[in-house]
């Protein structure tokens, strides 16, 4: 040590603020589990099936958030615990509760019920892009979940505004 301003150290620290600050409020949270246990206490098993997932085109290069709705036919409640895709090497789920996104572990996905990824709600945030998705594209996901077996979808990538009609 000889006194000098570690540069970069410094400028690794801007970098890093400047990141937490592109994320907001999505900090990593506490992992409140929402999922009440083990499904199906009144009998019946998940059976999930996954609609409605897009991808905003990103505006920024590192990050960018999903979204779908996963519902269940069955009498036994699931939870989506982990979602991976080659775009990303990152994957959290978020959850949004008054105006506020908080890193959770899982998702639940009640029985005869559904688990809604939407904006402005619950959603997947994806970090650590492998690159920046164009309108067009379709990215694979791959959900997991508690109980059921995973699900593999093709994402389309939508126009930054996009939202889906219903
Ligand atoms: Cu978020």
């Amino acid at each position: 040590m000889t006194g000098g301003i570690p540069l970069r150290k410094a400028a690794a620290a801007v970098l890093v603020l400047g990141l937490s600050a592109a994320i907001g409020a999505c900090g990593p949270g506490d992992g409140d589990d929402g999922g009440s246990g083990a499904g199906g206490k009144g009998g019946g098993r998940p059976k999930l099936s996954v609609s409605g997932a897009y991808l905003p085109q990103p505006s920024m290069d590192d990050m960018a958030a999903g979204f779908l709705t996963v519902r269940n036919a069955g009498g036994g409640a699931d939870r989506l615990t982990s979602v991976s895709t080659p775009l990303a090497s990152a994957v959290t789920l978020h959850h949004t509760a008054d105006n506020r996104m908080k890193q959770v572990s899982s998702l639940a996905v009640p029985a005869n019920g559904r688990l809604e990824l939407a904006s402005g709600g619950d959603h997947l945030m994806l970090t650590k892009l492998t690159h920046r998705p164009k309108v067009g594209e379709k990215v694979e996901f791959t959900l997991r979940f508690a109980h059921s077996d995973p699900i593999a979808i093709k994402v389309p990538v939508e126009p930054t505004t996009y939202r889906p009609k219903d």
